[in-house]
């Protein structure tokens, strides 16, 4: 199944359904845990593709908070940085959980403006391991992500790598949601 492209401004929002270590963009979100130093999920995915110098560099940024992000070389995965960042663990949902999930998609998409990055892909942060609900996670990244390209965006390109068709049905749901409601 394809989903359509849609541009806002000067930058085009893309769903696929895929695996996010294949893929050469200039970075690809990690769904981290506050160490920096693996785990499962798309984590140990990452990790893997990337080889065990990143976890060299990572041991080197002493963690993560939730809902902040940190950058790193992409080693041996074809995108050229990762971007690791730490979602919420949802609990009852009345902890904080949305916003801290909007800040990871909000930090992450400010690294790519601070280090000049045309393209960016995120994975579904937070509704595996950490049981965020996906309808509610998929309409978060979508609608911070559209509120977190500027004017002066160099972001051409932001990737939502679903790992399932219903998450990317999701995804595409919640993005003509916001292209109506613009
Ligand atoms: N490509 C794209 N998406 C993937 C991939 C992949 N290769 N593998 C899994 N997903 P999760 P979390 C999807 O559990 O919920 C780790 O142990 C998956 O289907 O990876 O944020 C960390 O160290 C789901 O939709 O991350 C943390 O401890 C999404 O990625 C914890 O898990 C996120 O699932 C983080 O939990």
């Amino acid at each position: 199944m394809s989903y359509p492209v849609r541009t806002i401004g000067a930058t085009r929002f893309e769903i696929i359904v895929a695996d996010i270590t294949r893929l050469s963009v200039d970075a690809i979100v990690n769904a981290a845990n506050s160490s920096l130093l693996g785990g499962g999920g798309v984590d140990g995915a990452i990790h893997r593709a990337a080889g065990p110098d990143l976890v060299m560099e990572c041991r080197m940024l002493h963690g993560c908070k939730t809902g902040e992000a940190k950058i790193t070389k992409g080693y041996r995965l074809p995108a050229r940085h990762v971007i690791h960042t730490v979602g919420p663990v949802w609990q009852s949902g009345d902890r904080g959980e949305p916003d801290l999930l909007a800040s990871c998609y909000r930090r992450s998409i400010e690294l790519c403006h601070t280090h000049l990055l045309d393209s960016v892909a995120f994975p579904a942060i937070s509704t595996g391991i950490f049981r965020f609900p996906a309808d509610r996670a998929a309409s978060i990244a979508v609608t911070t992500s559209i509120e977190a390209i500027s004017e002066e965006t160099s972001l051409a390109q932001i990737v939502f790598c679903c790992f399932s068709e219903q998450s990317a049905e999701l995804h595409d749901q919640a993005l003509s949601e916001a292209m109506v409601s613009r």
